[in-house]
């Protein structure tokens, strides 16, 4: 059986701008919180298309098994990159611009019947993660246990009492 904890890449993340990376990041550190490997390619389906398109190729031959496409404004990454692919691409709207993201949240969520992006919210880097490692824990069986340690951590939280999360809070 083939193990997630290779070290192989499972995940590509793409993003229209290196400006986007600061947010783009924590979906790397997250994915590597599970014990996912990704890479993150900053292309642009209207800066360089050709990039977006040579990369898909590049994942395709390379047995990446998931897609993220990130890009503030008029975002159209995602979906090109959901054009090009029959892998599950996942997209993650930016903040940024004239309206905070509701432009990007709208190109990226709105696709045309047949060909899905399945969109997060808007700078919503740590589901856009959570969502590719749900995927990938349908055939690696550890990702699931990952995910389950998880969710049991973010249960833990809850089980305290106010008085000690306020404690935890103020680093007590
Ligand atoms: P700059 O800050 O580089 O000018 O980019 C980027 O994701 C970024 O949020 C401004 C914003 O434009 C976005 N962008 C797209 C695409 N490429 C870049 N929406 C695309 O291909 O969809």
């Amino acid at each position: 059986m083939e193990l997630a904890s290779s070290g192989k890449v499972l995940v590509g993340i793409l993003t229209g701008s290196p400006n986007d990376l600061p947010t783009v990041v924590k979906v790397r550190d997250t994915l590597s919180e599970l014990g996912i490997a990704s890479e993150i390619v900053v292309a642009s389906a209207h800066r360089t298309p050709d990039k977006v398109v040579a990369y898909i190729e590049r994942a395709h031959k390379e047995d990446v098994q998931v897609l993220i496409g990130c890009a503030g404004m008029a975002a159209h990454l995602a979906g090109v990159i959901a054009g090009h692919t029959r892998l599950p691409v996942i997209g993650l709207p930016l903040s940024g611009g004239v309206v905070s993201g509701l432009d990007a949240l709208l190109a990226t969520v709105q696709m045309p019947p047949g060909v899905p992006v399945a969109t997060v919210a808007v700078d919503g880097a740590k589901n856009a993660a959570m969502l590719a490692a749900r995927i990938l824990a349908l055939k690696y069986p550890e990702i699931d246990q990952a995910l389950q340690e998880a969710a049991k951590k973010e249960r833990a939280r809850y089980e305290l009492s106010a008085d000690e999360a306020l404690a935890k809070l103020s680093g007590k």
